[in-house]
Parts: structure tokens; C-alpha cells; sequence
């Protein structure tokens, strides 16, 4: 007996399907579709699954993908070929490039994650979830004709699309350590999405070079999306006595103004300390943290991935989120139980012996007491602005 059962008159849904992980990107690439195979093995390791529905997930449609991005790039991206090892000519959109390669079956791997986010979506829409997961999605970055930094399909702004469908108005949420700009700009325009990102923010040494705390809407007061963007740029290090404190005071304020009737949360996990491209030293404890005030304002909260280039880590936080979606995170043991370790081909080293966080070196808190407090003030003078 581990404890684990499922809570009566709660339902969360993990939407998963097993062909995603096995893309790739590239071995030099950070993207790594396989962690999500060693997140879903530690939530399967600890029968979390009994605890929630779990769905085989689908293509989304090119339909439904054109509720978000245009038919010429959806058809570029279906039919894109990989390139020769010797081509080095420009490709449209942004493809092809170091950071969104045309790999094989590109366009299976686009549509399966943003048909995972769209059926999570229906599943809060249709109240047959209270908390939907897609660890796969969160591809925070993709424009509508557009690849970046890994996203090619934004299955956040798609499933956003379906929440709208039913909810008056929508928070995002986007704990990722980059800018979750593709999100932003999609509803820049609009009053029925509040858009929040905490990133780490350095002008354009930090990709993607967006997200100061004066992108607050469109310049325009009457356009109704004024206002209505919320960027929280933060320095190298922060950790997470100020990270929890800054996104419960924060979100707090959000949801007092704006009232939503449904959250987006993004949980890209590259904001964890030891980070193969993250800055901050936050622990799989305040990562979480953000997930379990999300889930204790009792609105429809969806799930996903996003960033996370340490795989072990990656799957700490998700196994760890997935079980405060569950309400069993206090059953949690950190000696996994029947579970075979999986050992690295290159170091023998075991990538998740315990859920115990053994992250990685900390880094110097380069955010002052003062520059956190700022912020807050800022935020919250934003905030006037904005009604239910
Ligand atoms: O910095 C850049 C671009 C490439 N230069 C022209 C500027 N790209 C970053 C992209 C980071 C994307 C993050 C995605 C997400 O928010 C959501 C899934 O987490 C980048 C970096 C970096 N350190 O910022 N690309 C790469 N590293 C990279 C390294 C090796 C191979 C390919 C890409
Ligand atoms: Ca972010
Ligand atoms: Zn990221």
C-alpha cells in the first residue's frame, strides 16, 4: 500500500501519449523528449495514476491548429524535410536553425502535444476535470507563422482558444525561466486573458531578449488589452523563500482584479536550480509551491510543460506536481518504490535514485530585497487597471 487514492470527488487528468518522447531534436540539442518518459515513470513508479484519468492523447487537427496558426506554415511545417548534414541554406518561419531543427516526423510530434493541451482543455470545459496535466505541451514560445526556441505549435494559445470557448476570462500563468512571449503576443489585444511570465530578464543577453516590467499592454488605452500583460523580469539565482513569496503575492493580486474563471499554468521546469539553461536556484519545494496555490483557489487549472534541460530534475518537479494535482504529495516517499533505476549510458551515474533534491550548486541571489519589493509595487499599480 503507498498511500495513494484517488480523491472522492475530485478528478484530475494526465493526458500522455508515449510516441512524443521518442522524437529528437539532436544529440547537441537541449530539448529532450525522453524526460518525459523518465517524469512519467516516476509518477507511474508511484501509482499516481490510479489517482487520476489518464488519456491516450491525439493528433490535434490542422483545423484546429488554424484557430492559432496560419495554413501556410502549418503547410510548411507537414510537409518540411530534413535537410542534408552539408545544407545550410535559410529555411522560412525560423526553421532549421540551431534551436528549431526540422527533425524527423516534426509534424507528428507538433500535433501531438498541442492535441494533448486541447483535449486537457475540453476536459475543464466540459467539467469532467477540476485539473487537467499535459506535461508535454507549454511551447510557450511559437508564433502564429512563426518557430522559436523550441516551440513550433503553441498548444498554450490553442488550448487558451477552447478555455474562451466556455470561460469569460482566462490567467495565464508561465513559471518557465524564459519569457513566455508567444502567449503574450497572441492575446496582447485582448482583455479576456491576463498573461503573467516570471523570467529571468537581461536585456538581450537572456533569450528571448523580451519581458521587462514595463510590457504591460498595448500603448493604446483604448485598446482593451491594455494593461493586461504582466512581466515579473528577475536577475540570476533567486530562490525560493522570495520566488514563493513574489508568485503568491503576485497571482494573489491577479485573481483579486481580474477574477478569472479559469488558470493556464505553465510549469516549465528550467527555472529549477542546476539547470542546464536556467539561471535560478529554486527547488522542486517552491517550484511546487506555485502548483499548490494554483490548485487551492478552487478554479478549472490546466497543467503543462514546458522548459527543463536537466532530465532528472525535470521529472522530480513533474512527478512532484503531479502529485499535489492528486492531493497525495504528503504520501510521498522520496525512495521510489518498485522502481528500477535508470542508469546513464554515458556516466555511471543513476539519474533519479530518490526524489530528494540534489539539484545542483546553488547560485549567487543576484535579486535585493528592494528590487522584489519594487516589482510588487509596480505590479500592483498595474493592477488598478484591471477589471473583472
Ligand atoms: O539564445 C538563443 C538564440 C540562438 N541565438 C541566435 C539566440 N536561443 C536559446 C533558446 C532558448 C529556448 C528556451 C525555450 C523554453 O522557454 C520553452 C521550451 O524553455 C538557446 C540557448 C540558450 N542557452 O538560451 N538555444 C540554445 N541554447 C541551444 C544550445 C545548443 C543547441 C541548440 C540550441
Ligand atoms: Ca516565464
Ligand atoms: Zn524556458
Amino acid at each position: 500500500d503507498n498511500g495513494i487514492v484517488r480523491p472522492k470527488g475530485y478528478n484530475v487528468s494526465w493526458h500522455v501519449n508515449p510516441e512524443i518522447e521518442k522524437h529528437h531534436f539532436g544529440n547537441s540539442h537541449p530539448m529532450k523528449p525522453w524526460r518525459l518518459t523518465l517524469s512519467k515513470g516516476l509518477i507511474m513508479s508511484y501509482g499516481m495514476h490510479i489517482a487520476m484519468d489518464t488519456y491516450l492523447s491525439r493528433q490535434a487537427t490542422e483545423e484546429e491548429m488554424r484557430d492559432f496558426h496560419s495554413e501556410d506554415y502549418l503547410e510548411y511545417l507537414r510537409t518540411a524535410k530534413v535537410a542534408m548534414p552539408d545544407d545550410e541554406t535559410p529555411k522560412p518561419y525560423n526553421l532549421g536553425g540551431s534551436d528549431c531543427p526540422i527533425f524527423e516526423g516534426l509534424f507528428n510530434y507538433c500535433s501531438m502535444y498541442s492535441g494533448a493541451s486541447i483535449d486537457a482543455a475540453r476536459k475543464l470545459c466540459n467539467n469532467e476535470a477540476d485539473i487537467a496535466i499535459n506535461w508535454s505541451g507549454g511551447l510557450h514560445h511559437a508564433k502564429k507563422a512563426e518557430a522559436s526556441g523550441f516551440c513550433y505549435a503553441n498548444d498554450i494559445v490553442l488550448a487558451i482558444l477552447q478555455l474562451l470557448r466556455k470561460y469569460p476570462r482566462v490567467l495565464y500563468i508561465d513559471i518557465d525561466v524564459h519569457h513566455g512571449d508567444g502567449v503574450e503576443e497572441a492575446f496582447w489585444s485582448s482583455d479576456r486573458v491576463l498573461t503573467l511570465s516570471i523570467h529571468k530578464y537581461d536585456g538581450m543577453n537572456f533569450f528571448p531578449g523580451t519581458g521587462d516590467l514595463d510590457r504591460t499592454g498595448p500603448d493604446d488605452e483604448a485598446n482593451p488589452g491594455a494593461h493586461h500583460s504582466i512581466n515579473v523580469p528577475l536577475s540570476d539565482g533567486i530562490d525560493d523563500e522570495q520566488y514563493i513569496w513574489l508568485f503568491k503575492t503576485i497571482v494573489g493580486k491577479c485573481v483579486e482584479r481580474f477574477r478569472p474563471s479559469a488558470i493556464v499554468l505553465q510549469c516549465g521546469a528550467d527555472s529549477l536550480a542546476g539547470d542546464r539553461l536556467g539561471r535560478f536556484n529554486v527547488q522542486v519545494q517552491g517550484h511546487g509551491a506555485c502548483v499548490a496555490y494554483c490548485k487551492s483557489l478552487k478554479i478549472p487549472l490546466l497543467l503543462v510543460g514546458g522548459g527543463g534541460y536537466t532530465p532528472r530534475n525535470v521529472a522530480r518537479a513533474w512527478a512532484h506536481e503531479t502529485s499535489i494535482a492528486i492531493g497525495c504529495d504528503a504520501n510521498i516517499d522520496p525512495i521510489i518504490p518498485q522502481h528500477t533505476p535508470y542508469r546513464s549510458h554515458f556516466r555511471h551515474e543513476t539519474l533519479f535514485p530518490t526524489l530528494e533534491q540534489i539539484l545542483g550548486d546553488p547560485r549567487p541571489n543576484k535579486n535585493s530585497p528592494k528590487k522584489i519589493s519594487d516589482i510588487v509595487q509596480s505590479i500592483t499599480e498595474q493592477l488598478r487597471f484591471v477589471n473583472a
